[in-house]
């Protein structure tokens, strides 16, 4: 090979590179992060949109080369040249994409293990005790919230405060787990922000562990089709400084135990279950609402 056409195949793959880089890093796909997790999954989604843009550049700038360099010139009838292999553009082609994959699964898995794996789905059912302790032994403090998910609405209930709320309120910068329970099929928890999905499933109880970074209000989105209305399956989470979150607790306590609210949005929905469908301490708040 012509040492100006290395030197012109080095400045393009170095251009592709920079451009792979450039775009990963300044892609602003997702919506601004919210949890802690968030960092560690936005790195390997950065990772993995840069190395499909440096792929689509390549290809698609091989692609746009070949078609005008080696197009059929005007009055030639010949057959092309009979090219049968090249060993070494094989191997390499082979092995590059290989490497990478493995890569990204390995640097996936970990991420994976770094926000969920403790507290995965699989030893959860398997081994609800374990799971228990081992997240328990944590010293870091932790606001527990059950999350109750019904067709069509959010429940959230803040053990040992009686709150019941249609909406999920968390203190920014403090572990939240989320005990999730679904009362007919299965439910899934999303908040793109914090980048986290996790089924409700009826019969059991499953987890979400996060740590808010962001004040203000996000969406809350149930991803798994659970019937008509699943689509308006929406509820939000506001999280709020620590002081506010405590204040909002105790008004909502005091709201409550006086009658004057349920939890307030889904409440129409509540209506139009039968009673057995309603967990025990939301029935009964609804049911202080009726006697009003
Ligand atoms: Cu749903």
């Amino acid at each position: 090979m012509k040492p100006q056409r290395i030197v012109s195949i080095v400045v393009l793959v170095a251009l592709i590179i920079s451009a792979a880089v450039w775009y990963g890093t300044n892609n602003h796909l997702l919506p601004p992060a919210a949890g802690l997790e968030a960092q560690a999954y936005d790195r390997l989604f950065n990772t993995m949109v840069g190395i499909a843009f440096g792929v689509f550049l390549l290809i698609e700038g091989l692609l746009i080369f070949a078609v005008l360099v080696f197009q059929r010139r005007a009055g030639d009838e010949e057959d092309g040249p009979a090219i049968a292999e090249d060993l070494r553009l094989e191997v390499l082609w082979t092995a590059i994409p290989i490497v990478t994959v493995l890569w990204l699964a390995i640097y996936s898995t970990l991420v994976y293990n770094r926000i969920v794996g403790k507290e995965s789905l699989m030893i959860a059912h398997h081994h609800p005790q374990a799971a228990y302790v081992s997240t328990a032994a944590v010293a870091e403090p932790v606001t527990e919230i059950d999350v109750t998910a019904m067709q069509f609405a959010w429940i959230f209930t803040y053990p040992g405060t009686e709150v019941t709320s249609g909406e999920l309120h968390v203190p920014l910068g403090r572990k939240v787990r989320l005990n999730m329970q679904a009362m007919d099929v299965i439910h899934a928890f999303w908040v793109p922000e914090l980048r986290l999905k996790q089924d409700t499933i009826p019969g059991m109880t499953t987890h979400l562990e996060f740590t808010p970074t962001r004040l203000g209000t996000f969406n809350i989105i149930c991803t798994e089709l659970c019937g008509a209305y699943h689509g308006g399956m929406r509820a939000e989470m506001v999280v709020d400084t620590p002081e506010d979150y405590q204040k909002w607790l105790a008004e909502q306590a005091v709201a409550q135990s006086t009658g004057k609210t349920i939890a307030s949005k889904p409440g129409e929905e509540f209506f139009a279950l039968p009673p057995h469908h309603v967990p025990d301490h939301i029935h009964h708040v609804i049911s202080e609402e009726l006697v009003q």
